[in-house]
């Protein structure tokens, strides 16, 4: 390599444990690159405490009434992000080299670095820059653009999941009163195969576990997950979990770091002896989305040990009683599973027969089992289908609905559960849409509307115009960058409701509006009272958050008062009935009125104000949990599912060879989704650099090329576009022959629009088919 060619980063791997000194070092940078004054360090104290802030950082839920500071890495990141001294002004936007075609030639890690925003702003084409604007100008423009639609499916009401309840409430009655079920959800591209592959056989989308479930657990199965990384306090219970002998198995074509030993900041012990405490004692390292073959060959090998021991009269391995009370279509399931062909599953899996052996046979002798899975298993064509394996899996002995077993989404932005569960929705249900016309006196539309892909393809067709965030990147988060940069640029209007600049912002409609808003972290005053908002966690819990710290600027308004009175301008207010008749004012003076109006539609959040009087607040019902089943068959029901052979990329590799790659997308540990905090990614070893692929050496070797060897990318689908993102280095990994890894939002160029999961919608971001060039390292080196 030349000198001109030295990348500005490095690649060390990590030796240390997860988290321990290594966290405190870092969570002390963060604090002072984001330069957060004295008054937001003392906020951290106040995460996750009763009486506290809920962390935006993620959706893992709190120990109620914790006593000692819930200390998390991620978490005080994504704390000092929002608590940092730095602003966005009207200064900045008027500054000489600020126009929007100049902002855009910065980098998402340059934009987010500039700091809270602070006052609201309308695009001025002749400009090409962002000049101030009132509110209530702004409010005027949104109702001015809405009215000039021919019909209200031509607006999509997005939503990012760390909206609050009270916000994501006002914001669906909102847009259902406007006229549309529009309403693509970051979850769309999360957790959407989860909830859309569970009810089908459980009865509800949701997990069936809580926190004192993992006290109990024998097990813990976690696929497709890094917890070390997103979703740090985890680890704290999985560290338990280790320490009281639970065996906890990784299954993930990377063998993170994270999961390996985890040395816990919170307890002095293991921070003084330097000592630390060993999590996942089996890496099962199944190819890109292999699981479902992998679940399938677990499934298998558990039936024919159970039909071993049936033979010998010894104790049987199914939950027999279980399955006869509790479940439907067992023998279909049990028949498709004999007729499986184990050099198939092997294949498919990547995974050798031993190792499935070896998980089936941890699976059979622990009591009580809880399988974890995150974007690793969603993000695939086949999601909802290996969602539904693995809970056939727990079927089959009775591990879920008990103590101590059961199913674990885990989840990610910190209320994006609790908005889908106040009506943030693009196919409502019939009884919902039924009963909010009781409540409100207006009819609700009932034909489903777009998710997020569906959004970008309307656009595209100029079928949608109007575009209103409710906070996220929608420019950055969504897959196939060019295509959705252009849908974007063609609409009449783009909203978008943020705390920082970002370039969701900066790639926008023929208008657009910047509607900065409070952080949970700040104190919302309505008509001089401190506001607390409401979450739910991944664990259905749902409870009260109130911020701290000043707001970053007087003229911010909250989310409520911004969603409030965006409807007020558009549809009008009045005493509480009929589209135009909705009492905005008095809701966004008064958040435990917004409760009151959510308690009414929703019969789960009875005595809402009052259960979130309680520390720790309540538990929503999860019916799968007490073995209530919400299915066609009113039992829970096995799903059969073949392991597919003819994909996308199975044809891609027909034609290309063993050069055709899966590459996965995935985070680092210093980014928060499209927010770029720094350019490390210590648990994998990865140093001031992000323009990496990770890949087995036999595959660099195969490509004729060298570890650090610069490469471009191309996607391979059948649609004739060319999808492709230069510039990577070549990091020699532990990964499984033929899959690769790369880091999002840099590579969504790559991901088709078209290419989803079945069933789901989610853009296959864990299984892109892709070939890699020889290219050039790119200005700034990788960063
Ligand atoms: N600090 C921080 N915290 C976060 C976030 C963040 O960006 N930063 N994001 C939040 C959000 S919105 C979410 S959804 C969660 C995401 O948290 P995760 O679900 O952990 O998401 P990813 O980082 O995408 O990592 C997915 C994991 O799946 C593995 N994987 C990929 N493909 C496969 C596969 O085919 N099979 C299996 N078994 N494993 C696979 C990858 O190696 C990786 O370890 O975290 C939340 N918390
Ligand atoms: N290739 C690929 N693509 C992916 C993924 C992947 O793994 N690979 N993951 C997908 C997943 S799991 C998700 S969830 C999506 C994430 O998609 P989004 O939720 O749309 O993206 P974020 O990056 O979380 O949004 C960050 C922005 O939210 C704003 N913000 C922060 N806090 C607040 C707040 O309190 N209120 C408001 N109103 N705004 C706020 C800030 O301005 C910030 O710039 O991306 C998806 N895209
Ligand atoms: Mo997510």
């Amino acid at each position: 390599m030349s000198k001109q060619d030295k990348p500005i980063g490095k690649i060390a791997p990590y030796t240390h444990a997860a988290a321990g000194w290594g966290a405190l070092r870092h969570v002390a940078q963060g604090m002072l690159r984001e330069r957060v004054p004295p008054a937001g360090i003392g906020a951290l104290l106040a995460q996750n405490q009763p009486d506290g802030f809920d962390c935006p950082g993620c959706a893992w839920p709190d120990r109620a009434h914790a006593s000692t500071f819930e200390f998390c890495e991620n978490g005080a990141k994504a704390v000092a992000a929002e608590a940092t001294s730095r602003r966005v002004t009207a200064a900045f936007f008027a500054a000489p080299d600020h126009t929007v075609t100049e902002l855009l030639r910065q980098s998402d890690h340059e934009l987010e670095h500039h700091g809270r925003l602070t006052q609201p702003m309308v695009y001025d084409p002749a400009s090409d820059r962002y000049v101030p604007v009132s509110w209530d100008d702004a409010f005027a423009l949104v109702a001015r653009e809405l009215h000039a639609l021919d019909d209200p499916d031509q607006a999509a009401f997005y939503t990012s999941g760390r909206a609050s309840n009270e916000a994501a409430f006002l914001y669906q009655l909102f847009a259902r009163a406007y006229g549309t079920n529009n309403f693509p959800d970051c979850s769309n591209m999360c957790h959407e195969a989860t909830s859309r592959g569970l009810p089908p056989v459980v009865g509800a989308g949701k997990g069936t576990v809580t926190l004192d479930d993992f006290e109990h657990a024998d097990a813990i199965l976690i696929f497709g997950q890094n917890p070390a990384t997103n979703h740090p306090r985890m680890l704290g219970e999985l560290r338990a979990c280790a320490k009281r002998g639970a065996t906890i198995v990784s299954i993930n074509p990377l063998r993170e770091r994270g999961l390996e030993r985890f040395a816990d900041p919170q307890a002095m012990g293991e921070m003084l002896t330097g000592g630390s405490t060993h999590i996942a004692t089996l890496f099962i390292q199944p190819r890109l989305g292999g699981d479902l073959a992998l679940l399938k060959g677990v499934a298998k090998r558990l039936l024919e040990m159970d039909d071993a021991a049936a033979l010998e009269g010894a104790h049987r391995l199914l939950d027999l009683d279980f399955i006869a009370a509790h479940t439907a279509f067992f023998d279909a399931f049990a028949a498709d599973l004999r007729g499986e062909a184990w050099d198939v599953l092997v294949a498919e899996a990547g995974v050798p027969y031993a190792q499935i052996a070896q998980l089936a046979g941890i699976y059979a002798r622990s009591e009580r089992v809880i399988a974890t899975w995150g974007m690793g298993i969603t993000q695939h064509k086949h999601a909802v289908a290996t969602i539904q394996m693995l809970s056939n899996l727990m079927l089959m002995r009775g591990n879920i609905g008990r103590p101590g077993a059961g199913l674990c989404p885990v989840r990610g932005h910190s209320n994006v559960q609790g908005d889908r569960t106040v009506g943030i929705e693009e196919q409502p249900t019939a009884a919902f849409l039924d009963r909010l016309r009781r409540v409100y006196g207006f009819e609700p539309p009932r034909h489903h509307g777009h998710d997020v892909v569906a959004t970008i393809a309307a656009m595209e067709q100029g079928k949608v115009k109007v575009f209103i965030g409710l906070g996220g990147n929608f420019a950055v988060a969504t897959p196939d960058t060019p295509r959705t940069f252009a849908a974007l640029r063609s609409c009449a209007l783009t909203v978008q409701i943020i705390t920082k600049l970002n370039r969701s912002a900066l790639v926008h409609g023929r208008a657009a509006l910047i509607l900065p808003t409070l952080g949970r972290t700040e104190i919302d005053l309505q008509q001089g009272v401190a506001q607390g908002v409401t979450v739910e966690d991944s664990m259905s819990m749902v409870h009260v958050s109130y911020g701290r710290n000043a707001p970053a600027s007087p003229e911010l308004l909250s989310e409520v008062a911004i969603v409030s009175r965006m409807a007020e301008a558009t549809l009008g207010a009045g005493e509480g009935q009929g589209r135009d008749g909705l009492p905005w004012p008095a809701w966004r003076g008064d958040y435990a009125l917004i409760r009151d109006e959510i308690e009414k539609v929703f019969d789960d959040f009875h005595d809402y104000n009052q259960r979130i009087a309680v520390p720790g607040g309540f538990h929503l019902t999860v019916a799968p949990r007490h073995r209530t089943w919400h299915t066609a068959s009113g039992k829970a029901q096995f799903a059969v599912h073949a392991v597919p052979r003819d994909t996308p990329i199975s044809r891609a590799r027909q034609q290309h060879g063993e050069r055709l790659l899966v590459m996965m997308t995935t985070r680092s540990h210093d980014q928060y989704n499209t927010t770029i905090y720094a350019l490390d990614d210590r648990y994998r070893g990865v140093f001031g650099m992000r323009r990496v692929i990770f890949i087995h050496a036999d595959d660099i070797a195969m490509l004729g090329m060298r570890a650090g060897d610069w490469v471009d990318v191309k996607s391979v689908w059948d649609d004739g576009v060319e999808r492709r993102a230069d510039g990577f280095m070549l990091v020699a990994y532990d990964i499984p022959r033929g899959c690769v890894a790369a880091y999002y939002p840099e590579t969504n160029a790559l991901v088709p629009l078209a290419s989803v999961a079945d069933g789901a919608g989610t853009p296959t971001s864990k299984s892109i088919p892709v070939l890699l060039f020889p290219g050039r390292m790119p200005e700034g080196g990788g960063r």
